[in-house]
């Protein structure tokens, strides 16, 4: 028999089957094998003792993918939820998950939810314009009305989704609205940090209807583009796949660099979004910085004895050139001024 982990409890495992929740455990095979399973996951079960409803998991089933903080595999799309007021639409944390979704591989989706209170359309359509244009699904939503709700259903159909955002701006809330009963605790917005109080502890696959799933997460809580390359931040943007680039220089961030062929899109993008382009450039700097020193120390060492001097030029060469790159970027004004 074969089902789905939607919630673990200390050793317990309640995986979803036709015949309804077992209450699984692991068999010691898989435990001595350190074998790890996460909610979300595919398993297969013997043992089944239909009066009790208790199983045991007697494998995993080979997972497409598996999110962490919280651990949950599986995952087919991302509803990045944040709030028209109350807290207002972060533009830069938005567009860091959405680049995070791009880096994971899996569909966003936008919900801007509490339309209920912002009724404010230029706002509206300034998200518009900024979203939809570069293919984003995106949706307005209020939990506390239940407006938006039938059409936020059907994207959720045949799909495992998980809500993310900042505390406070409604991801219990809707999936509340979704469930259509209150077994997630929300908790109101404190006025002071405009921020909820967490609420969201463990993580628990909800079945909605037609094979859908939804996560109610506390949110991603490492966001920072610590762990890649400059280079590779223009991946996470869409705006640069969206059109072919001829750039000719090797290795070039198209930040407005002399002669770069990204220009174009570039003075396209809006403001907000090259601004989040630039700070996470700039995380991924610090990165590439730290990995180069690393690597210059494991140099060093092995170097150390043989030629000192010649070490110590090459890391002077490097941070120079490094210099210069920077020296030849142009400001996103400057080159909108020519
Ligand atoms: N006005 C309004 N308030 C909402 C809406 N959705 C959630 N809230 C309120 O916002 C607060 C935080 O909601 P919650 O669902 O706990 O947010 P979470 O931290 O993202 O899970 C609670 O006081 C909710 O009642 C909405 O659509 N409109
Ligand atoms: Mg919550
Ligand atoms: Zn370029």
């Amino acid at each position: 028999m074969i089902g789905r982990v939607v919630k673990i409890y200390s050793d317990f495992y309640y995986v979803e089957t036709d015949l309804g929740i077992v209450e699984s455990k692991l068999r010691t095979v898989l435990k001595k094998q350190n074998t790890e399973v996460f909610t979300g996951d595919y398993v297969n079960l013997i043992q089944f003792d239909n009066n009790s409803m208790q199983a045991f998991i007697s494998s995993v089933v080979n997972r497409n993918n598996l999110i962490s903080r919280p651990k949950v595999a599986n995952v087919t799309q991302v509803i990045i939820v944040s709030a028209l007021k109350n807290p207002t639409v972060d533009y830069e944390q938005l567009n860091r998950y959405i680049a995070l979704c791009e880096y994971h591989k899996m569909k966003p989706v936008l919900c801007f939810n509490k339309e209920d209170i912002n009724d404010d359309l230029e706002f509206k359509n300034e998200i518009y314009n900024i979203y939809a244009k570069l293919g984003y699904d995106l949706i307005f939503t209020s939990a506390l009305e239940k407006t938006g709700i039938d059409e936020l259903r059907p994207i959720l159909n045949y799909n495992t989704s998980i809500l993310c955002g900042a505390s406070g701006v409604g991801k219990s809330s809707l999936i509340n609205a979704l469930v259509n009963s209150s077994r997630l605790k929300t908790s109101p917005v404190s006025d002071k940090t405009q921020k909820g109080v967490h609420t969201t502890r463990h993580c628990e696959l909800i079945t909605l209807d037609k094979d859908s799933f939804i996560v109610d997460t506390p949110g991603f809580s490492h966001l920072k583009f610590d762990f890649i390359l400059p280079v590779d931040i223009q991946k996470l943007f869409i705006e640069f796949s969206n059109q072919s680039l001829n750039c000719k220089f090797k290795n070039c961030l198209h930040i407005g660099e002399d002669g770069c062929d990204a220009v174009k899109i570039l003075k396209n993008m809006h403001e907000s979004r090259y601004k989040s382009y630039e700070k996470f450039i700039l995380e991924a700097k610090l990165y590439e910085e730290k990995i180069s020193k690393e690597s210059l120390k494991v140099e060093t060492k092995v170097k150390y004895n043989k030629n000192k001097i010649m070490t110590k030029i090459s890391s002077k060469k490097r941070i120079a050139s490094r210099k210069m790159n920077n020296q030849n970027i142009k400001h996103k004004e400057e080159w909108e001024n020519e």
